[in-house]
């Protein structure tokens, strides 16, 4: 028949093909216009390791014990807000103060992303309202019909159907959407790589020699040569200012310091050198002077979150704003370095459109910001910006200053290797989670090295990512009565159970969750418990500073399955060693309403000048 009729059988594969395009278009259609969770459960398979844009998503999502304080300033002396029980979850975060554009506290429901992804059905018609209501004028351009599109197919809060959506994405916009970065490249679900579609104008820049993990030791070696090319390649300022000779004079004093390990406050063990870092800290504290750019609209700028996951950026800036800071000048001829008081979280809430998977407006923000800043001022075009600097915690924090912040020293908790991270410019910023900024420092502490009668605790959201469901497999259920891994904790008054295991075991697994950060890092030190750090690529904090390997432990990802003998292996002695560093280092993670010297505050601000000093050049 075939050869009789060739022409009917081409008619049928033409007819087929038109079904099947047609099928193909319903689809497409119906999950445009409409219904895109019905659609996403008829796609959905199983349930994906989440990629970075729902990750965030979904982090923020679980912010939803979210109780409201009454209006107030941003200020430390915060009334007496309810505190939900964390119940020992970074990531859940309970109060996150939001303020409008006034500096008033606006309820919550304005961020869209504070609710949770389990009952997505009922959509806020009102989504975009924040990125309106948000002092920014700049936002709305972005507000493509592209955009408006590509959200709706968008069922991502649900965290389902991924594998459906690339077929789906229609070719979004003027600007050029170059794919998923080196993280994405690195994810483990290809299913993933496809769908992530919002960090498009950051370009692959980094990547390490194998694009593999790279060690604590190798990242020591990059920071090394880093520092050496840096000095061989730096792009002169335009014009040399006083404070250039300032601080080649203290990097040459820096370099030279005088061997001095027996300081009683300074544990050389936890250095990498401490001779250097004493004079270096001392040199700061002599002669730093930031200037600190009053422009800038509230909430975005100028707001600090003191409390939850990302309240590190908030102490941060709520230090460097205050009245009192001595670090601060008015008279910019006399900065060694330059602060932009911005923060990625406010950005977050204020400016992402729900489910439009795109940062494009986000970063677009931060350029309207420094372009408006480099045209009022002299500043920034000086040195494209290398004498300015940010601190920022949120999630998506790399991503969005990749690009228009090349130069700039950024203080980041996510502090990803394959996030364009580089070292000796860039800074780890620790996460800290604060769960009631007037009492930043209740409970710390721990029982001593001989009253831990535990191997190691872990417990957190299951879901976060793509490594915690394996780390519960192996160990999870009480697998073996050593290791106390669990998922979620169930709720106790104050967190109780939670800190009681981080108090009573030798060791805390801190594993990534979406990336490679976590509070736990902190939170370990804090509890006198040694870190154990299960997150490929991940920068410590302070790792200019810090010979991190004095005192905490770092198991590449693949070793999960002897997560147990690597810990056993490790014998009493050198245990009891690495517990004492973690006491004698905690100081330097602490916050203190009042900074204190070597404080969190103080080391944030050292390696920021730090990286400074060694990068200068005229
Ligand atoms: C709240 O704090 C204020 C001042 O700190 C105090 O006067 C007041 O009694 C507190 N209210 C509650 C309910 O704790
Ligand atoms: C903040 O809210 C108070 C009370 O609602 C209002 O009186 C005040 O004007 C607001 N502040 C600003 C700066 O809008
Ligand atoms: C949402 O939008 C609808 C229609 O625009 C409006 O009537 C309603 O008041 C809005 N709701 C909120 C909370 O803004
Ligand atoms: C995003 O999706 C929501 C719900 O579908 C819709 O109301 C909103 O208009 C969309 N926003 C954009 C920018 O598309
Ligand atoms: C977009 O990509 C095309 C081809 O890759 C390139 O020719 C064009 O210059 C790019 N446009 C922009 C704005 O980057
Ligand atoms: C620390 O740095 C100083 C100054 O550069 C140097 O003299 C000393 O040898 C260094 N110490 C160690 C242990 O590397
Ligand atoms: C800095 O450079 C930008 C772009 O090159 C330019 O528009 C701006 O006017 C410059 N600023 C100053 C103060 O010259
Ligand atoms: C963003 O979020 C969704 C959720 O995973 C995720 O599927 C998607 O991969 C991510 N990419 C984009 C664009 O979001």
């Amino acid at each position: 028949m075939r050869h009789e009729f060739p022409w009917l059988w081409k008619v049928e594969t033409r007819r087929l093909l038109w079904l099947l395009g047609l099928t193909f278009a319903i689809v497409v259609t119906f999950q445009y216009i409409e219904l895109p969770y019905a659609i996403s459960s008829l796609f959905s398979s199983s349930k994906i390791p989440i990629s970075r844009n729902s990750t965030s998503l979904l982090r923020d999502g679980e912010h939803q014990n979210v109780n409201l304080t009454p209006a107030m300033a941003p200020s430390f002396s915060l009334s007496n807000s309810t505190l939900t029980d964390p119940g020992g979850d970074d990531e859940e975060v309970e109060v996150d103060q939001i303020y409008d554009s006034s500096g008033n506290a606006t309820s919550p429901a304005i961020s869209p992303t504070a609710f949770p992804p389990l009952n997505p059905s009922p959509v806020k018609e009102n989504a975009t309202a924040p990125a309106a209501s948000a002092k920014a004028p700049t936002a709305l351009p972005d507000l493509k019909p592209s955009v408006v599109k590509e959200n709706a197919t968008a069922p991502v809060a649900s965290a389902k159907a991924p594998a459906a959506l690339p077929d789906l994405s229609p070719p979004p916009v003027k600007e050029n959407v170059t794919m998923p970065t080196t993280s994405q490249g690195q994810r483990r679900n290809p299913t993933k790589t496809e769908v992530v579609r919002f960090v498009p104008e950051v370009k692959e820049k980094e990547k390490t020699p194998d694009s593999g993990v790279m060690s604590i030791s190798e990242m020591s070696k990059q920071l090394r040569q880093n520092r050496i090319s840096h000095n061989r390649l730096a792009k002169k300022p335009k014009w040399v200012t006083k404070p250039d000779l300032e601080l080649l004079q203290a990097k040459y004093e820096i370099e030279n310091a005088p061997i001095d390990d027996k300081d009683p406050l300074l544990y050389a063990p936890l250095y990498r050198n401490v001779s250097t870092f004493k004079r270096s800290y001392e040199l700061m504290e002599k002669m730093l002077k930031v200037y600190v750019y009053k422009e800038g609209d509230r909430p975005i700028m100028h707001s600090p979150i003191l409390r939850g996951i990302y309240a590190s950026e908030g102490w941060f800036m709520k230090i460097m704003e205050s009245n009192d800071n001595k670090f601060v000048t008015k008279d910019a001829a006399k900065a060694h370095l330059f602060y932009l008081p911005f923060s990625s979280r406010m950005l977050e809430v204020r400016l992402y459109v729900q489910d439009s998977h795109s940062h494009r407006n986000l970063i677009k923000y931060l350029k309207d910001y420094i372009d408006f800043i480099s045209v009022k001022y002299p500043f920034w075009n000086r040195t494209s910006g290398a004498d300015h600097f940010l601190a920022a915690c949120h999630d998506w924090a790399p991503s969005e200053t990749r690009k228009h912040f090349a130069k700039s020293i950024r203080a980041l908790c996510n502090s990803d290797v394959k996030e364009g991270f580089i070292f000796g410019k860039d800074t780890s910023l620790p996460e800290t989670f604060v769960r009631d900024p007037k009492k930043p420092l209740s409970n710390i502490g721990g029982k001593s090295a001989s009253r831990r009668p535990l191997l190691a605790f872990f417990a957190g959201k299951p879901d976060h990512g793509y490594l915690r469901p394996i780390l519960l497999s192996y160990w999870g259920n009480n697998k073996d009565p050593d290791l106390k891994i669990f998922g979620k904790l169930p709720r106790t008054k104050g967190n109780k159970n939670y800190l009681q295991f981080m108090k009573t075991s030798k060791y805390c697994i801190c594993a990534k969750g979406f990336e490679v950060n976590s509070p736990r890092v902190v939170e370990a030190i804090f509890y006198d418990c040694v870190p154990v750090i299960i997150s490929d690529n991940f920068v410590p904090p302070f790792f200019e500073v810090f010979n991190w390997e004095s005192f905490a432990l770092f198991v590449p990802e693949k070793d999960i399955p002897n997560l147990k003998k690597i810990l056993m292996s490790i014998p009493e002695r050198r245990y009891r060693q690495m517990q004492m560093r973690v006491k004698k280092v905690q100081k330097h993670f602490l916050w203190h309403v009042k900074p204190e010297k070597y404080d969190m505050f103080h080391m944030i601000l050292h390696s920021v000048w730090f990286n400074r000093v060694f990068q200068i050049s005229v």
